[in-house]
């Protein structure tokens, strides 16, 4: 009986390895798996009956060997229906392969930095080298000598993004200059991009975190004239060689005298338009003579030494170039806003 047994085991086991390996398809190995294994009507489940009628001293070990058959072809049977489904994955895949090409993102820079990079190039052509400073100033720097007293409004709590006492996020970048001004002795022309901070609230033309962009020139002799000249010359290399500037009066603690600069309307060419309001000027900066007590305090001799300053706001000048209608824009993090500058300027 267990010779028969033993004998009946071994023919299935063969035949089941030859049958699982000719199975091509899942249907024929699930037809396998039932001849074989079946509960009811399978090979395996046949002799495991024929258990019944071996002496009991014989029935553990006769038990342990069928075991042993059924876990080994069990095992062959998962491993080849693995296989064929890997199969049928290679050689039909599911996708279709006539639908056009996903676009790749391949990211853009954004527009105020496109304008950032386009100015430092201007100003580099006119000799200006580009500076940098931190953010997180201290008050000294961002106010003090800058002559603007710490109980101005502008140093005031509701202004300004203060870290701890004395310290705060800048608010221009000016103690980049202070900072150059300290390192290093006349003549200097340097231009210092960079984030800002105040603590506006979030509108259509003002945000809390701004980019500032101001230049810097500072020699023995340097006049009212060289800063015309200089920023007249910046607005044609800019904007084109048909645009103008003019200036106008007007304050900063710093400076002395101060101005606000408009160029010629770009969108109109002069003429009027809605862009200018119907005034043919734009106000693209602030500028001046540096005031004597801002040489005072970085160190340089007011007496030997004169320069002008200027600041601008590139978000402003990207929103009139690219006829952007609202500072927040630029603060999207949608990338189907800022795609449509790749590429640009
Ligand atoms: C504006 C006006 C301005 C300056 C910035 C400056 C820096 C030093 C000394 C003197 Cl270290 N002046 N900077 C001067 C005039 C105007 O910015 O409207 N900015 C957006």
């Amino acid at each position: 009986m267990t010779a028969n047994l033993d004998t009946d085991l071994a023919a299935l086991e063969e035949e089941g390895r030859l049958a699982i390996a000719a199975a091509s398809t899942a249907h024929e190995l699930e037809a396998a798996r039932i001849r074989l294994l079946g509960r009811k009507e399978g090979r395996l489940t046949a002799i495991m009956r024929g258990l019944g009628s071996l002496d009991p001293a014989e029935r553990p070990a006769a038990g342990a060997r069928a075991n042993r058959v059924k876990e080994a072809l069990s095992g062959l049977l998962d491993a080849k229906q693995e296989e064929l489904e890997r199969g049928q994955r290679g050689s039909a895949p599911d996708a279709d392969l006539t639908l056009p090409g996903r676009a790749v993102w391949r990211g853009a820079r954004h527009p105020v930095t496109l304008v950032i990079s386009e100015i430092c190039d201007v100003l580099g052509t006119l000799g200006f080298t580009r500076a940098r400073g931190p953010e997180a100033e201290t008050d000294w720097y961002n106010f003090t000598a800058l002559n603007t007293p710490l109980d101005h409004p502008a140093a005031d709590m509701h202004d300004t993004f203060y870290l701890a006492p004395g310290v705060l996020l800048r608010s221009h970048t000016s103690p980049v200059q202070v900072r150059t001004m300290q390192e290093y002795a006349p003549p200097i022309r340097i231009v210092a991009p960079g984030m800002c901070y105040r603590r506006d609230p979030f509108d259509a033309s003002h945000a809390p975190a701004f980019e500032q962009l101001e230049g810097l020139a500072v020699d023995e002799g340097i006049t009212f004239v060289d800063l015309k000249a200089t920023l007249s010359e910046f607005a044609r290399r800019l904007f084109g060689e048909r645009a103008r500037v003019r200036f106008r009066p007007s304050f900063f603690p710093f400076t002395e005298p101060s101005a606000e600069v408009d160029v010629s309307c770009m969108i109109c060419g002069g003429g009027g338009c809605s862009a200018c309001k119907g005034t043919g000027w734009i106000e693209i900066m602030g500028a001046g003579m540096v005031h004597p007590a801002v040489f005072e305090h970085v160190g340089y001799d007011p007496e030997r030494y004169t320069g002008f300053a200027f600041g601008m706001g590139p978000a402003r000048i990207a929103m009139l170039r690219y006829g952007i209608p609202d500072i927040r824009l630029l603060y999207d993090t949608d990338v189907r806003f800022l795609e449509q500058f790749t590429g640009a300027a």
